[in-house]
């Protein structure tokens, strides 16, 4: 049996991390994301599908992600499973309980494991659904009916806590439920919790990343069972890539310096429309160096977005300003401290009031700093 896992999609996102229109693009290719994959599904023949819960990222799904929705599973040949997780739980009047869906498309609603027969394929699917925000215990316990099927279990859960409001699952509870494979959602970054997971089952991650917490390229997994055994497969489905990292940029002395560097390091890592960015400024820059990082995050390039944060010291060459007998020297004295502090929060405040101390006193406009 081939089949296409994914899960916490979380289509209908706000994205607000990115401006309105960006934020709108980002809705409608989570919608796509979601189309290319139910068409690979078709296209490859593939057995079934497993959508292992937060299919959406609220109660409040639009008109157009249900149609959309129904569409793509009635064009499907195979049995759509379906998990509902805490984002999406079945509830009284959510999605999963007023929409008909195509006759394929099998939703677990109760938060007691069900199972479901496919004679034609010789298999048993088992799963349950959230049907509230919360689920404080394990619904799995006991094993599966008969060992001779390719048993499958679906579940939306967090394997690494044991005290998890989301359905906590203890590997070891898995592992004697005697599945060949288990479908897992709600563990967006899930190479850790597939490690611990010694092959009994996998998380399939987001098919998209929604913010800075989610680097990286995306997909779904496609997974091949047989009886005793599964070999997963990564395919990346993502459209854009989440990435972050930090920039130095030690000696700075203006804007445009700062610019340069940005744009050097965006070029040096191949990044392009393809990607959201998030660049840290670290380093030491010139004392009287106004850093306004959102002048430098419009300043996008062929960046699909970029954010800068600034966490620079303003202490290069700062022997000057150590000489300085007047009021500047004190004020670089007073705040040397903070300036070196350990704490990266004490430096941030410390190089704040620099800077504003220095541009007030060289009469510059300080309300944009
Ligand atoms: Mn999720």
């Amino acid at each position: 049996m081939r089949i296409l896992h994914t899960g916490d999609l979380h289509l209908d996102s706000p994205f607000s991390g990115l401006d309105i229109s960006r934020a709108e693009q980002r809705r409608r290719e989570l919608r796509d994301t979601f189309s290319a994959m139910m068409r690979y599904a078709g296209d490859e023949g593939m057995d079934m599908v497993v959508i292992s819960g937060d299919l959406f990222d609220s109660a409040f799904v639009t008109r157009e992600t249900v149609s959309l929705l129904i569409r793509e599973f009635s064009a499907l040949s195979c049995p759509v499973i379906i998990a509902p997780g805490n984002h999406d739980p079945a509830a009284e009047g959510s999605i999963w309980k007023k929409t008909v869906f195509p006759e394929n498309v099998y939703i677990f609603t109760s938060p007691e494991v069900e199972k479901i027969d496919f004679p034609q394929l010789d298999a048993c699917v088992y799963g349950y659904g959230f049907n509230e925000a919360y689920l404080s215990y394990c619904p799995i316990s006991g094993s599966v009916e008969d060992e001779e099927r390719i048993n499958l279990l679906v579940c939306h859960g967090d394997t690494a806590s044991p005290i998890s409001k989301y359905a906590p699952l203890p590997v070891s509870v898995i592992r004697s439920f005697g599945a060949d494979h288990v479908f897992l959602g709600h563990i967006h970054n899930p190479e850790a919790a597939n490690g611990a997971l010694e092959g009994y089952g996998a998380y399939c991650g987001c098919p998209e990343g929604r913010d800075f917490g989610e680097t990286g390229e995306k997909g779904a997994l496609i997974v091949t069972v047989e009886k005793g055994r599964a070999h997963i497969q990564q395919k990346r489905f993502s459209k854009r890539v989440y990435v972050a990292f930090e920039l130095n940029v030690d000696g700075a002395q203006s804007m445009a310096a700062v610019s340069d560097r940005i744009s050097g390091a965006v070029l040096e890592r191949g990044l392009d429309g393809e990607h959201i960015v998030r660049i840290t400024l670290t380093g030491s820059v010139d004392p009287s160096l106004v850093i306004n990082t959102q002048v430098l995050s419009e300043n996008s390039g062929k960046l699909f977005a970029l954010e800068v944060e600034d966490s620079t010291s303003p202490t290069w060459n700062a022997e000057a300003l150590l000489s300085d007998k007047g009021i500047r020297g004190e004020l670089y004295k007073a705040l040397l401290p903070g300036l070196e502090s350990t704490d990266r929060s004490e430096r941030e405040r410390a190089a704040l009031a620099l800077r504003y101390s220095l541009a007030a006193l060289a009469g510059e406009d300080i309300s944009d700093i």
